[in-house]
């Protein structure tokens, strides 16, 4: 891990009333990072595939990082706004939009996965069970996985589904972080309460990643942050 340069505050979150630094679990970068997050984000990402069976998977030469979670939690919005573009990954405020793994290539350093939803119902019933064996598979078996961004929304917490997903990664030996989502819609008291309670759930989990990150797509909060830490991971692995 290349950790140079100041440790430096998350001015725009303290400036908006939530100062990160008050929360334990919330991971550090040094202005470097936080830069060399901002240029790889900066960079082309193609489109590469759009997979509704596992053997229209790329084949796996690159670090991957997936964006899971419930139906309609924000996944293909975080994936834009990392990107800083609008319609990279489609998005809907209606539940079960994203309806393949859809894959991109962040200019031959990453490929960025973003995932169909779980936990919804509002689609036939084998549409379901061929939307949730994909998702299984791919987070069971996929060598190139080095973590997958577990999408929480923070006005609801971790729900059963969830805690379901964290076991199979368990199992899988895949490292998953919780990232909070919409957080320009609860109160900071309330975030608080949900750090706390959901720190508690991760603490004994093996698989799980310390650190969570809490983000607003919509107000751009936490996603400088989210850029360095995937920047981080990328240079911790080589395929
Ligand atoms: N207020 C607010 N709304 C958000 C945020 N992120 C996403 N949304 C909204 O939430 C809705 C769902 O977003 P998507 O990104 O399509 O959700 P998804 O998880 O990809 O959904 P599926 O593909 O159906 O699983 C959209 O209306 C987004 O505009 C956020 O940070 N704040
Ligand atoms: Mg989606």
């Amino acid at each position: 891990m290349n950790k140079i340069g100041k440790q430096i505050p998350n001015q725009e979150a303290i400036e908006d009333g939530v100062d990160f630094f008050e929360i334990p679990v919330n991971e550090e970068f040094s202005s470097d990072e936080m830069e060399a997050g901002r240029k790889m984000f900066c960079q082309q990402c193609e489109f590469v595939a759009g997979a509704t069976v596992e053997s229209q998977l790329p084949t796996p030469t690159l670090p991957e990082v997936a964006f899971a979670g419930r139906s309609n939690v924000g996944k293909s919005t975080i994936i834009n706004a990392l990107l800083g573009q609008n319609k990279k990954a489609r998005t809907s405020s209606n539940p079960g939009h994203t309806k393949q793994v859809n894959i991109f290539d962040l200019s031959q350093q990453m490929f960025l996965v973003d995932l169909p939803g779980y936990g919804f119902a509002r689609a036939s019933k084998s549409e379901i069970a061929r939307w949730q064996g994909l998702i299984l598979d791919y987070l069971k078996g996929r060598a190139s996985l080095v973590r997958v961004m577990l999408l929480v929304d923070s006005r609801r917490g971790l729900k059963d589904v969830d805690h379901e997903i964290m076991k199979i990664l368990e199992v899988s030996g895949v490292i998953y972080q919780i990232v909070f989502t919409k957080i320009d819609k609860i109160s900071k008291k309330d975030l608080e309460k949900l750090i706390t309670t959901t720190k508690d759930v991760i603490q004994s989990k093996a698989a799980a990643y310390p650190f969570i990150a809490m983000t607003s797509s919509k107000e751009k909060k936490g996603i400088p942050e989210l850029r360095a830490s995937l920047f981080r991971l990328s240079q911790q692995f080589s395929f």
